[in-house]
């Protein structure tokens, strides 16, 4: 079979595990359409995540990315508006075991193990946020998720060659057109012209929007170069994960546990879950307080923007 989609179709090989590595590893960026995951649960998930979003902008769910601030920390204030909502694996989420299906779905562990070209007796749990409407228009600047702007041509290539021992994908309850990048840099160094270029230049050279249909999922290198562009008018309601390996060491801690999840994983059993699942899930955990207990205080990637 080879695995085929309308917008930002870059699949190619016949066996779509392959398929879909070959493409990230290629681009950045695959789009795998919504029929590889029957098991989500589209109307149940949009409604859990419009909760979520009622409370999180109520100031009611304290856990949210607000605005006008890229980085974490986020203040736990929404007076500012929001444009996200963390930590929907939290046990006090009363919707948790729900997005916990989707977060622990045997298909997309499978494309995540393909992906990262590791056992799945291997993954950690990682992060489980969303990414919505923000409450006026906003913007994220160009950016490499791990690599400060600063960086020298040199110290982006050293990093950019080590292997980035996490999946992170975006799955859209909505249709989503907010991720812009440019495929390939994630292979590169910047060139002048990304180098040069402001901060939210609107016309980066090769940039392309990621279009989503809701239930298709995008997986992409985090340190690809790329940037969120949000309309206020537009819904938006897209789950934003990562999942890790036991392989990595303390550069991804940071990337991880800035984000607080370190403080309540170890709460979450995740007992309400089917068995199978629930037997994965608490090893993945397990493995991500592993890691919290070897790394210490991580620090935050961008503590001030
Ligand atoms: O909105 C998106 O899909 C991208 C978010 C992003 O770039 C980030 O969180 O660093």
């Amino acid at each position: 079979m080879t695995v085929s989609d309308p917008a930002n179709n870059n699949l190619s090989s016949s066996d779509p595990y392959t398929a879909a590595r070959l493409a990230l590893d290629r681009d950045g960026f695959v789009v795998l359409p919504a029929t590889l995951f029957p098991s989500f649960d589209l109307t149940a998930l949009r409604a859990a995540a419009t909760r979520m979003t009622a409370a999180a902008r109520s100031g009611t769910w304290p856990y949210i990315r607000t605005l006008s601030k890229q980085f974490p920390p986020w203040p736990q204030d929404a007076s500012n508006g929001i444009w996200g909502v963390q930590h929907l694996l939290h046990p006090s989420n009363p919707d948790h075991v729900l997005f916990a299906k989707s977060y622990f779905d045997a298909e997309l562990l499978k494309y995540v193990a393909a992906l990262i070209q590791t056992d799945e007796a291997d993954l950690t749990m990682e992060l489980y946020n969303m990414l919505v409407r923000p409450d006026r228009d906003f913007e994220l600047r160009w950016h490499r998720d791990d690599i400060p702007a600063s960086a020298s041509a040199e110290e982006e290539l050293a990093r950019l060659r080590k292997p980035g021992y996490h999946a992170q994908w975006n799955l859209a309850l909505y249709d989503d057109s907010s991720l812009v990048l440019v495929p390939g840099s994630h292979r590169r160094a910047r060139t002048d012209k990304e180098r040069a270029a402001e901060p939210y230049e609107p016309h980066m050279p090769g940039q392309i929007t990621v279009h989503l249909k809701a239930g298709q999922v995008a997986f992409y290198n985090n340190n690809i170069l790329h940037r969120g562009v949000y309309d206020s008018q537009k819904e938006r309601m897209t789950l934003h994960g990562s999942i890790g390996t036991v392989a990595a060491g303390e550069q991804r801690a940071r990337n991880v546990l800035q984000h607080g999840v370190g403080e309540w994983a170890k709460e979450d059993d995740f007992g309400e879950l089917a068995p199978d699942m629930k037997e994965v899930a608490q090893k993945m955990r397990q493995r991500l307080v592993d890691l919290g207990g070897k790394s210490g205080d991580v620090g935050f990637f961008s503590k001030d923007e």
